[in-house]
């Protein structure tokens, strides 16, 4: 959080002159479109709406038609039942519908070529009136329609541009949501279940019909709806399961659920739940009936097996292709199918052999089984061999499955990419998966043409994200964490759209058509994922967070020595997996030839994931002409001052945006400049560690600006161990224990002048401890550790920072924190920095 001294007073005036938001509508603000700079081609609109289609899905789009144009253009669109002979009307329904009502659709070159879940938007001019048609290929194609027809008015386009014809790229675009029954989400930063509290269905699923209507606006066509850590209980509350179904009907979502493999045994009374007894499948078959009984359009199940401790088919000697067809038999008679996860892997690896490797476990399980799964079954792939990182190669298993459906599993809550405090816009991410071409039998093959069934001629396959929304009024707590989701649903629909697109359109929906909004934000987003992974992990490191905590802060360490094989290998010569079939692991031989070729080659592998695949001396030089041990140190320290540029850009658009969402996305930025730096020290330092190099300017370990506290004069304060030694000075938090307050004072020799004043302390889940600063005699300022950071010790998970700007410091003046614990957290702190604001007058100092 950063503060400015005297500044509440024009905080407050402009607080008052702006209108809040809270980002509860997402995409669909349905704000009027500014005029300025668009076509107001609206003036033509026809006055009236017909909707020959009486599906729920058609309801929904008629609704959203009402509801948007009233919105946007402040016009109520006059309902008709038959198409009027004597005025224009929007024409909403089915091609085929359509082309019995008004014999002249389509007209003579408007083609409708829209397939399955599609629209083709078009006019028809009959008997001098004009007819605007939002035509579905099908009841989900009129919903989908409409809502593009609203995204279009929403950002200025006219009517014309958005005629023509589209398509989904693929049959499944499916949401999985991680929800517990209890209430909790595994990975979710935004709050509890919009369907569970309690180990039950909530009794008000609002904010359920609201998500299947954020889904439908992009395109999504299902969603699963419990954690794939599945709890065997869901499968005896089918009933209040079958609400949640009806909210997401209108909405054309259908229904998934995660089940567990167990379940037969926990809640269905055998004594097994071995996929190859008879009594499991017959147990199986029951219970899908029952389902397709309550829920008639239920979309299937999505399976985690044999994988992190959760129960699966090796139990009994079975392997996935037994456990998904035998799943595959029951839904199949019910148009059902079962999405198989193949982020199945060992996590009691051995650390000390070095042929040992996780990422090869996905291919190494299933590309033996290509072939034998049944034709319901899609193998649903994380987009990595390791997970989520915040750079991985694509996985090999995309190109090794070519007799098998497949989708590709993408992460939008931000599990290892800064949980929704940090902004990483990962449609960018997204995208170098996507396109990268597999090479699969020496032709273009790239990811996306894999999943969507054309490149080994699938029938079945698409996309899946992880989403994790919550309770929290604005659905993924951070506001531009949004965009994640929006631009999962794009992909899904059009995988070649472009991410400049995806974050422009995002921005003119969620914020404004303003030339200067559009343009700030849009590079904010397309820049973010490179930020983020120049202060975290470069060249291909993964995100060298804390991978046995919680996945957050910096913790090298964590990575090694242990069973999870997310290893870099990092020792006093050098770093990285030697992943090559000639030295190393394998990994690389999974890959087609070309692909393999290209990585295995130090020449031709990027520099972006040498050391994903290759252990190289800390000395090797890059392709970019600079040692691996100085881009480490570089790029953190180049990641922490972007972030800091996150900051300023977003300044900028002080008055241009609401001034809540304003207030809350800079408090975030702040933040994460904040916590870059504890990314860049954490890491940077420990590299110097452990490589015993120094960086060629001198930065680490030399920050003339601060005053650590153990320099300070301290008052109950003592040093504990910080639990990552990196990630506090020296190794050494301060902590005030069994005392009501504690304090901490540095006596200042700087010039006089214009400071910017940083006191960097922890914030731990628990506790509300309290700070104030004092100058001299003087508070200047007085804040809480209420961030509620996910741990309860200090280290990178913890260390955040207060920031006060424009303060005035001359030498002899003594800066005086002072701390209050609260409820188990020791007020702890670690450093104050004076950064001098060298823009301010040094006289002006003096006269304070
Ligand atoms: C749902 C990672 C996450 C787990 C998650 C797992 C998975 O390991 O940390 O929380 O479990 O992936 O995708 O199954």
């Amino acid at each position: 959080m950063t503060h400015r001294i005297a500044t509440s007073f024009a905080v407050l005036f402009i607080v008052a002159t702006l209108h809040a938001e809270d980002g509860s509508q997402g995409w669909l603000r349905y704000a009027p479109p500014s005029p300025t700079g668009f076509p107001l081609t609206y003036e033509a609109m026809p006055a009236a709406l017909v909707n020959l289609d009486s599906s729920v899905e058609a309801a929904s789009a008629q609704k959203e038609m009402l509801r948007g144009v009233r919105s946007m253009l402040g016009r109520t669109l006059r309902l008709e039942a038959t198409i009027p002979g004597n005025d224009d009307a929007w024409v909403l329904g089915t091609a085929e519908e359509i082309r019995t009502a008004l014999p002249g659709y389509p007209a003579p070159g408007q083609a409708d070529k829209a397939g399955p879940g599609g629209f083709t938007l078009s006019v028809v001019t009959a008997h001098g009136y004009q007819y605007w048609i939002v035509a579905g290929a099908d009841p989900r194609g009129i919903l989908y329609g409409a809502f593009h027809v609203l995204s279009g008015v929403a950002r200025g386009e006219s009517f014309g541009s958005m005629q023509g014809s589209q398509s989904p790229a693929a049959p499944v675009r499916w949401v999985n949501q991680w929800d517990n029954l209890n209430g909790t989400i595994e990975r979710g930063y935004a709050g509890r279940s919009i369907f569970f509290d309690d180990g039950h269905v909530r009794a008000d699923l609002t904010r359920a019909g609201e998500y299947a209507r954020l889904l439908a606006s992009i395109g999504v066509n299902g969603c699963t709806i419990n954690n794939v850590n599945a709890d065997p209980r869901l499968l005896t509350m089918i009933p209040d399961v079958a609400r949640i179904a009806d909210a997401f009907r209108p909405w054309g979502v259908r229904l998934s659920i995660a089940v567990a493999i167990n379940g037969p045994q926990v809640v269905g009374g055998l004594d097994t739940y071995d996929p190859g007894d008879p009594r499991v499948a017959a147990w199986w078959r029951a219970k899908v009936d029952a389902i397709y009984a309550a829920i008639p359009d239920f979309a299937g199940f999505v399976v985690k097996a044999d994988s992190e401790g959760q129960p699966g088919p090796s139990q009994y000697g079975r392997t996935p292709v037994d456990a998904a067809n035998m799943l595959a038999a029951a839904l199949q008679p019910h148009g059902g199918i079962v999405l198989y996860r193949a982020f199945v892997y060992n996590h009691h690896l051995d650390w000390n052999d070095l042929k040992a490797d996780r990422a090869r476990a996905a291919y190494d399980i299933f590309h033996p089984l290509d072939g034998q799964f049944a034709p319901n079954v899609i193998v649903q792939i994380k987009n990595g061999p390791i997970d989520f990182q915040v750079r991985e190669p694509v996985s090999p298993l995309f190109a090794g499955l070519r007799e098998t459906n497949t989708a590709v599993e993408l992460q939008i809550t931000q599990e290892y990419m800064g949980q929704a405090r940090h902004l990483v816009f990962l449609p960018t991410q997204w995208k170098t998966y996507l396109d990268f071409d597999l090479r699969a039998n020496h032709r273009s093959t790239p990811l996306k043409d894999i999943v969507d069934g054309a490149s080994f001629h699938r029938p079945l396959g698409g996309y899946v994200g992880v989403a994790n929304v919550g309770l929290d009024t604005n659905w993924m707590s951070h506001p531009l964490s949004m965009a994640n989701l929006y631009g999962f649903g794009r992909l899904a629909w059009n995988p070649n759209t472009t991410a400049a697109a995806i974050a422009e359109d995002w921005t003119r929906l969620t914020f404004s058509n303003d030339p200067k909004v559009v343009a700030t934000i849009s590079h904010m987003l397309l820049t973010s994922w490179s930020i983020y992974e120049h202060y975290t992990g470069p060249l291909g490191l993964q995100t060298l967070t804390n991978i046995t905590g919680p996945h957050y802060g910096p913790a090298p360490q964590s990575q090694e020595h242990n069973g999870w094989g997310q290893w870099i290998r990092a020792d006093h010569d050098g770093v990285g997996m030697d992943r090559t079939v000639a030295t190393g692991t394998g990994f690389l031989g999974q890959y087609p030839p070309e692909v393999a070729a290209m990585y295995t080659s130090l020449k031709t592998c990027p520099d972006d994931l040498l050391l994903f695949m290759h252990h190289v001396p800390y000395t090797y030089k890059l392709h970019s002409g600079k040692t691996v041990i100085q881009t480490i140190y570089d790029d953190h320290y180049v990641g922490a001052q972007e972030a800091a540029g996150l900051v300023a850009q977003w300044k900028t658009l002080d008055g241009l945006i609401d001034e809540q969402r304003y207030a809350k996305v800079l408090g975030l930025l702040e933040y994460q400049a904040g916590h870059a730096i504890v990314w860049r020290d954490a890491i940077d330092r420990w590299f110097k560690q452990i490589s015993g190099i120094p960086d060629d300017q001198h930065r680490i370990g030399h920050d003339p600006d601060r005053i650590t506290a153990s320099r300070m004069q301290l008052d109950g304060y003592t040093p504990i161990d910080a639990t990552i030694w990196e990630t506090a000075t020296d190794g050494k938090a301060y902590a005030c224990r069994n005392r009501n307050s504690c304090t901490a004072s540095a006596h200042l020799d700087r010039p006089a002048g214009w400071y910017s004043v940083a006191v960097q302390y922890f914030d731990y889940r628990q506790g509300v401890s309290t700070f104030t600063l004092r100058l001299n005699q003087q508070t200047i300022a007085a804040w809480a550790a209420d961030n509620t950071l996910p741990g309860e010790a200090p280290n990178g998970d913890t260390s955040t920072r207060f920031t006060l700007d424009g303060v005035p410091l001359r030498p002899g003046d003594t800066l005086t924190i002072e701390g209050h614990p609260d409820d188990g957290e020791p007020a702890p702190i670690d450093y104050i920095e004076l950064t001098p604001e060298s823009a301010r007058a040094p006289q002006k100092a003096a006269a304070h």
